[in-house]
């Protein structure tokens, strides 16, 4: 086994009462013939095929035999009788209904649209093959979020930046690849897991990605965009703001001039009449040395309305990112705060952008650190359509050669009570736009797959695609139960092997937190590739990522008292606990205070001894993580069990780097001594 089939293995089940119980629906109903439903069938035949060990029937009518019946409501006489008026307006746009009729021994799917019916297939399929029982159920199931997005950052000359796992499928030497089934197992991938939504090329758009406008790439960009369509997937493009002079001849990209805007709309109308349903434009503007309106003292709403003027006709839609600061900051300086950036530049634009623009807000203010407080601009802008970023690929989570199950953090954040309007306010309830009744809302990620066999290089990083798809679907599942279920898929089901794996995942977010930097002060990185331990790497630089540490203590001072005022940015009960040193969370109090070695925290350590055990503990811990995937030989597939515990080695060597880097680092500077007398250097 190599992992290709990721949690689409569909594991053949052992003769027995489930044999039994599934084999029963060896024949599917369907009357429809969209593209979508075809996709459906096809997968659930295939799905049953393999779980079973023969392919079912499928047929237009199904009256009187065990079947499994699916359709969009009114097409089909068995999902008809199934499902009355209450159950059919329950189920939305993307929605579906499932309910097994055990006397009558049929299973009816039944949904508003292709894409609920696609859905309900793969719901079907995942509860076979995560070993529940069938024959009871009764269910309707709606995403929670309207845009369940990826992002690539595939560069066309096959390069992914902050890439983990290989090389692009989606291109190759400028050119888009030929290899289109791969890209249509990844569209399985996506859809199986949820997601709606895909953009193709990296947010740092160059004059080659800019050529994906233009009629030489634009017939082979729709052939994307055709399979996406078909699992119910809208294709995007990443756009360079500089654009009309790049490709377009023009010798301004002033967002209001009225040849810009010309262009634009003529642009707009080639790409329609390539992708009737072309999702839009993500786009990265003033930012990283991105063009973008500043450049012609235009603002982020000027920019981003002209773009929106063009799509509207077609019902396109313009996702633009808040991440944006100055990245040529002088570091002597230490009244300017990377951290502010994103609300003090969006904040003021509130109620100015046109209701097809999208506010792509990264999930923390600085940049997807192991440990960040979570981004004050979400829920800061009322009349403003935002969604979340996270990032999938684990740029600073120990690029897919250490595990990081992401979910628990990211679960964190969309629990988080931002007080936007009073309680009852949390990040996921902005994002999903019921807060403040948003037109567009929802949840973008970068995704963590390339050309490697297995997708992700780290097999057990497919636990975060997996899981970002569903936690998009609806945030309230719990990261456990979404580990689970993609272990058991991927995996099959032996109770002990599920058990070892999950406390695994479940623990490999703090242990990667306790052997790097220490307390969410972040970037003890290396700088420009960023794996790898380097205290000082980012300390004197012009990006803006400092920890401050000198002899006498450590942290940013992000207090509106005597700091940059970056705590001033929450509101209520958040200000107040992030404001005062005593309130201000253990895990982030380095992100807001500056305080001595000797500072006790809320565990009764000293900021030291903390750094100290900490990264004793992780280094030890990632090394226990080596030894519970050992005790699993025998009980997986060889090849899955070699290449998980080659990567484990080398997280357990490598922690030990960070271990002593960073304690040695601290000891100097302190002069304090760990009070257990271990080893350090
Ligand atoms: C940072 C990455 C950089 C991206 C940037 C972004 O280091 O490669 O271009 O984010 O999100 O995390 O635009």
């Amino acid at each position: 086994g190599d992992g290709y089939q990721a949690w689409l293995g569909f594991h053949r089940i052992a003769p027995g009462e489930l044999y039994d119980q599934y084999a029963v629906y060896n024949r599917i109903t369907v009357t429809e013939k969209d593209d979508i439903v075809r996709t459906a069938i096809s997968e659930l035949s295939r799905g049953i095929a393999s779980i079973l060990g023969n392919e079912p029937e499928v047929a237009e009518s199904g009256v009187g035999v065990p079947c499994i019946a699916i359709g969009t409501f009114g097409s089909n006489p068995i999902v008809d009788r199934t499902f009355g008026n209450d159950t059919r307006s329950a189920v939305g746009p993307e929605g579906f209904a499932i309910k097994s009729d055990k006397d009558n021994r049929c299973i009816a799917i039944g949904a508003s649209s292709g894409s609920g019916i696609l859905y309900g297939v793969f719901h079907l399929l995942r509860l076979m093959s995560t070993g529940a029982t069938i024959d009871k159920l009764d269910l309707v199931e709606n995403p929670v979020n309207m845009l369940r997005m990826i992002n690539q950052w595939d560069n066309i000359d096959g390069s992914i930046e902050r890439g983990y796992a290989g090389k692009s499928i989606f291109y190759a030497n400028n050119r888009i690849t030929g290899d289109l089934e791969r890209v249509r197992d990844y569209a399985r991938l996506l859809a199986s897991s949820g997601i709606n939504a895909i953009s193709i090329n990296n947010v740092n758009v160059h004059k080659y990605e800019s050529m994906l406008l233009t009629q030489e790439y634009l017939p082979d960009v729709a052939k994307f965009a055709a399979i996406f369509r078909s699992y119910g997937i809208k294709l995007f493009l990443s756009i360079n703001y500089a654009s009309p002079l790049e490709i377009g001849g023009l010798s301004t990209a002033d967002p209001l001039d009225p040849a810009v805007r010309e262009w634009w709309r003529g642009k707009a109308a080639e790409v329609y009449a390539a992708i009737p349903d072309f999702g839009g434009f993500l786009v990265k503007a003033d930012s990283e040395n991105r063009p973008g309106p500043f450049t012609y003292d235009r603002d982020h709403a000027d920019g981003s309305n002209m773009l929106a003027e063009a799509l509207k006709p077609y019902g396109g839609i313009v996702i633009w990112r808040c991440f944006v600061y100055n990245c040529k900051q002088d570091w002597r300086d230490r009244t300017t705060d990377r951290a502010r950036a994103a609300y003090d530049h969006f904040k003021l634009l509130d109620g100015r952008f046109m209701d097809n623009v999208i506010l792509q807000v990264k999930n923390g203010p600085m940049d997807f650190q192991v440990r960040e407080p979570v981004s004050p601009l979400i829920g800061a802008m009322e009349a403003t359509n935002q969604m979340i970023e996270f990032q999938i690929t684990q740029e600073y989570t120990g690029q897919q050669r250490h595990l990081c199950y992401l979910i628990p953090q990211w679960k964190e954040v969309l629990d988080f009570e931002t007080y936007a309007k009073g309680e009852g306010s949390s990040i996921k309830r902005i994002v999903d736009g019921s807060l403040y009744g948003n037109r567009f809302s929802g949840f973008a990620a970068v995704s963590n797959i390339g050309n490697d066999a297995n997708w992700t290089g780290h097999l057990l990083a497919q636990a975060n695609l997996y899981g970002y798809g569903r936690l998009a679907w609806n945030p309230e599942l719990a990261a456990e139960g979404i580990a689970e279920e993609w272990i058991r898929q991927t995996f099959g089901g032996n109770e002990k092997l599920v058990r070892t794996i999950l406390g695994m995942l479940m623990e490999s977010w703090s242990i990667y937190e306790s052997y790097t930097a220490p307390l969410g002060v972040g970037w003890m990185v290396n700088p420009d590739h960023h794996y790898g331990p380097n205290v000082d790497g980012y300390e004197y630089s012009k990006w803006g990522t400092y920890h401050f540490a000198d002899c006498y203590g450590i942290g940013v001072d992000r207090t509106q008292a005597s700091g940059t005022g970056y705590a001033a940015q929450y509101r209520g009960a958040n200000y107040d606990r992030y404001e005062s040193v005593e309130s201000c969370p253990d895990e982030l109090l380095l992100f807001f205070h500056h305080v001595p070695y000797a500072h006790v925290l809320h565990s009764g350590k000293t900021v030291i001894q903390h750094i100290y055990d900490t990264h004793f503990e992780g280094a030890e811990r990632a090394e226990q993580l080596k030894a519970k995937w050992d005790s699993l030989t025998g009980s997986m597939d060889e090849g899955l069990h070699k290449q998980v515990a080659s990567r484990l080695a080398e997280q357990a060597e490598h922690a030990k780097e960070w271990r002593d880097m960073i304690n040695t680092y601290f000891y100097r500077k302190s002069g304090i001594a760990d009070q257990l007398g271990r080893k350090i250097y």
